[in-house]
């Protein structure tokens, strides 16, 4: 029995900022543009708080601040979401690889393997990211990913849904259309002008009838999701094009010494990394920034990609050596590129 989990994060970019700033905790905060509601622009997403007074997703600013004008606006700080997003992601593919990345916010995990009641896995990723992120998320668990999706979004905030083969019919029949994954507003309001409004009554449509409207595909696709039947397999497939590790000192310095050791833990994480994901690296970079954040790499390009941590390691410090210490350094950094999986000819 296959057993997909769907996670997705709580308000995610509104919860990030509160996050950082513990004064927006309780507040109604909206995300989106520059962040001046008097300026164009749509609302990316609103705090729990700020939905209360109507606030949500795609909602024009100005539009928003007449609903709630106390509310806190804040510009959209996509990097430091893709941060965040980035350290979720990695602490999911610590549960297992069968990860599939699907947005900033959400992942789709084949968890038919592991060990443990849903609850008990669910339990494990929700206290992960918290720890991680100080974040919540809702998670969705099913026999497919169509159904893991539909139930991650059911009780949200920092909901579980389990839903089993045997209460498709009792839990999706009753939603809209619309919550079917594939199912945007054009088809809905097709299905609308068919007196189809929830996924029961489209199951309760004769397939010809589907294929009629929609097609051989979207009509087949159409009558299989509205039973909670999708065979999609996860798209975990994901080529690292590189594998990198920096370090910030605390004090910018000068003393070589503490930024050789720097360098060498980097090195033997980068290894470890590799050695993990079964690649090796043909290209190898030392970085430096010096305390006026100028930046400077210097690479070195292997006849042959390698993962020997000894061979990295001299190369790093080749690379390292090439570098004109002028000024106190801030960071060092060592990266691996060019990865060719091991075992594969080139
Ligand atoms: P969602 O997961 O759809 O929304 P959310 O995480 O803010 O809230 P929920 O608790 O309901 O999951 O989207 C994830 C992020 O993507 C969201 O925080 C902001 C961004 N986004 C936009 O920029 N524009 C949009 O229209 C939507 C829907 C999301
Ligand atoms: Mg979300």
């Amino acid at each position: 029995m296959r057993r997909i989990l769907h996670i997705d994060m709580d308000a995610f970019f509104a919860a990030v900022e509160q996050g950082r700033r513990s004064e927006l905790k309780g507040k109604p905060v909206v995300i989106g543009g520059g962040g001046d509601p008097a300026q164009r622009g749509v609302v990316s997403t609103a705090s729990y708080e700020a939905r209360k007074y109507g606030i949500h997703s795609a909602m024009p600013l100005r539009t928003a601040y007449k609903l709630c004008p106390q509310a806190i606006f804040l510009p959209v700080d996509y990097k430091e979401y893709s941060r965040v997003s980035k350290i979720i992601k990695n602490g999911l593919r610590e549960i297992t690889p069968l990860v599939e990345d699907v947005g900033i916010d959400e992942a789709f995990l084949d968890i038919s393997e592991i060990e443990g009641s849903g609850e008990d896995i669910s339990g494990r990723i929700k206290n992960r990211i918290m720890q991680d992120t100080g974040l919540t998320c809702s998670i969705g668990i099913g026999p497919n990913k169509l159904l893991a999706k539909i139930a991650s979004d059911m009780r949200k905030p920092d909901g579980l849904t389990i839903i089993s083969e045997s209460d498709i019919e009792a839990v999706i029949y009753p939603l809209p259309v619309r919550k079917l994954w594939g199912v945007g507003p054009k088809t809905e309001a097709y299905l609308k002008g068919m007196n189809i409004n929830t996924i029961g009554e489209l199951s309760a449509t004769p397939l010809e009838k589907l294929i009629g409207t929609f097609g051989n595909s979207y009509g087949q696709f159409l009558y299989d999701s509205s039973r909670g039947v999708d065979d999609s397999p996860l798209v975990t497939h994901w080529e690292p094009r590189s594998c990198s590790r920096e370090t910030t000192f605390q004090h910018d310095t000068d003393n070589w010494q503490m930024m050789a050791r720097g360098l060498a833990e980097l090195t033997k994480e980068v290894v470890e990394d590799l050695k993990r994901s079964g690649y090796k690296a043909k290209n190898i970079t030392a970085k430096v920034r010096f305390s006026d954040f100028k930046t400077v790499t210097r690479a070195k390009t292997l006849k042959e990609a390698t993962d020997s941590l000894e061979e990295i390691r001299r190369t790093v410090f080749e690379c390292f050596g090439r570098i004109d210490l002028g000024m106190k350094v801030r960071l060092v950094g060592v990266r691996a590129g060019k990865l060719e999986r091991v075992g594969e000819q080139k």
